[in-house]
């Protein structure tokens, strides 16, 4: 055991030492090259949709750090086998490293839009991986027979060292280039022509728990496939308008900022959502009309039924076309909240498109917009069963009290928020306590169809335990859907329902 041991750590050194290098490689060039990341996202798309699921829930947004986490523990268990293999036979340990390179690349190479220059950072851990555990094969060889404190072990330590610090080296430095290259915060935005009306002061102050009535960007929900956030300059960024047009077109950033920008508030929701879950959140969006675009490319005598966009990774979202341009508010957005888009949320462009769930419409880091056709392509999510017809159910939520809270009898402020884009809002509110009748919520202001609307209802509590529900109207007088529905394929139904204690 004693003397397996420093082999299974030069395998872990050596591997370490390749991916730093690859991960600068992939920094300089194209940061979603980076072999780690590319591993980590081949199995993402390789996890079948329901343990996809069940991941968002139970870690939520930490989900993809959990992810790249045990991608990385499973490739060092693996780089501390090939160290094993290097003890008796240092070449084939080599050569067991070259492998699992190689399946790094493959994974680089799977990635939709990837080209031969992609494979750099993989060439460079190629090199480097089995180049660093021959190194230390060797020192360890010379290290051997010579006393603790020969000139063999001291060559043993500096090139571990040295192996060290250039993974520590090449990982940091790989994320300072990152962040220089894409700096959302040196955008300048110019003002809307057609800009929303001042945001009405919410229940805030008035109702202590409830949601805010604007998310701030730092706490908006954020949900994508992605393990990493991609770094897109604004110089190279371009937005090409493709498949079934009159005539293709490429826009850079100045041409897209040159364009009428307007200014809309709208509630963002995840099909992932469970009743009463967080993925939702509103922010006042700045961005150009996507018809003002589809426009330039022409697209009045389309036979395109499908809106197939694309990131600037190859990962596709399809929105139905007629519903993108039936006149809502779907934007190309570029400011959220007054801020240019934050990295997280799609910078420097995405895609909002008020009364669809995030996933048939939402796409952020856009890079490309094809006309097609659902028989012709199929975006991500519809090749892993998802509904490509999508849009936002009616929806409830309370967020006070919380579930299983104990409370003091007497006056109980129930409260929270709920949504109903593209069907004129939200018309009513109401509130059943214990199977009683239900009785309407106060509305707080209203920010447009398209934004959700805060509630909350007096109740005078009784000691015992009691149940809550909610549900919502909306401004076309459809009902909230009561039915019970899990995510998969097209959102979630049903009320939202807890239960309190009363003391
Ligand atoms: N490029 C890209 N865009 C994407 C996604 C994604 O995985 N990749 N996820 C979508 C989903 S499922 C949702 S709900 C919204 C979430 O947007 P947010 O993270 O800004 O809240 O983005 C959408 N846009
Ligand atoms: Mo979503």
């Amino acid at each position: 055991m004693r003397t397996r041991l420093p082999w299974a750590a030069y395998g872990v050194l050596a591997t370490l030492a390749g991916v730093g290098l690859a991960h600068l490689a992939a920094a300089l060039t194209d940061p979603a090259t980076s072999p780690v990341l590319a591993v980590g996202s081949a199995v993402v798309d390789l996890t079948p949709a329901p343990a996809k699921e069940w991941a968002i829930r139970q870690f939520g947004s930490a989900d993809k750090a959990v992810l790249v986490g045990s991608v990385l523990a499973g490739v060092l268990v693996l780089a501390a086998v090939a160290g094993l293999v290097a003890r008796r036979r240092p070449p084939a340990g080599a050569a067991a490293l070259l492998g699992l390179v190689l399946v790094a690349a493959a994974a680089v190479v799977g990635r939709p839009e990837a080209g031969v220059a992609d494979l750099l950072p993989a060439l460079v851990a190629a090199v480097a991986g089995p180049c660093a555990l021959l190194l230390l094969a060797r020192a360890h060889r010379g290290a051997a027979g010579t006393s603790a404190t020969g000139t063999g072990r001291r060559t043993l330590l500096l090139t571990a060292a040295a192996l060290g610090a250039t993974a520590a080296v090449g990982g940091l430095a790989g994320r300072v280039v990152a962040s220089l290259r894409a700096r959302p915060e040196e955008v300048a935005l110019p003002a809307p022509v057609d800009a929303a009306p001042a945001l009405p002061r919410g229940l805030d102050d008035q109702v202590p728990g409830i949601t805010p009535f604007r998310t701030a960007n730092a706490d908006f929900y954020r949900v994508d496939t992605r393990l990493d956030v991609p770094v897109v300059s604004t110089d190279d960024w371009t937005l090409t308008v493709d498949g079934d047009v009159a005539r293709k077109v490429t826009l850079t950033f100045d041409d897209l900022l040159a364009m009428p920008l307007v200014e809309r508030d709208i509630t963002l929701t995840c099909v992932s959502n469970s009743v009463g879950g967080p993925y939702v959140g509103g922010a006042r969006w700045l961005g150009v009309r996507l018809t003002d675009v589809l426009d330039l490319a022409g697209i009045a005598g389309t036979s395109a039924d499908q809106l197939l966009s694309t990131d600037v990774d190859g990962m596709t979202i399809s929105t139905p076309l007629a519903l993108a341009t039936d006149g809502r508010d779907a934007l190309l957005a570029v400011g959220m909240n007054g801020e240019p888009l934050p990295r997280e949320h799609g910078f420097p462009v995405r895609m909002v498109v008020p009364g669809l769930y995030g996933f048939v419409s939402a796409t952020k880091w856009l890079s490309r917009l094809t006309l097609t056709t659902y028989a012709e392509r199929e975006a991500y999510w519809t090749a892993r069963g998802w509904a490509t017809d999508a849009p936002i159910k009616i929806a409830a939520r309370i967020d006070t009290p919380r579930a299983l809270a104990q409370l003091a009898a007497g006056d109980v402020v129930v409260g929270g928020v709920a949504w109903a884009q593209e069907r004129g809002g939200i018309d009513k509110v109401q509130v059943r306590i214990d199977g009683g009748p239900w009785r309407d919520a106060q509305l707080g202001p209203d920010g447009g169809d398209d934004y959700w609307r805060q509630w909350f209802l007096r109740w005078p509590a009784t000691p015992g335990s009691h149940r809550i529900a909610v549900r919502a109207v909306a401004g076309n007088g459809e009902p909230q859907p009561a039915v019970r529905a899990e995510p998969f394929p097209d959102g979630a139904s049903g009320l939202h329902e807890l239960i309190v204690t009363v003391a």
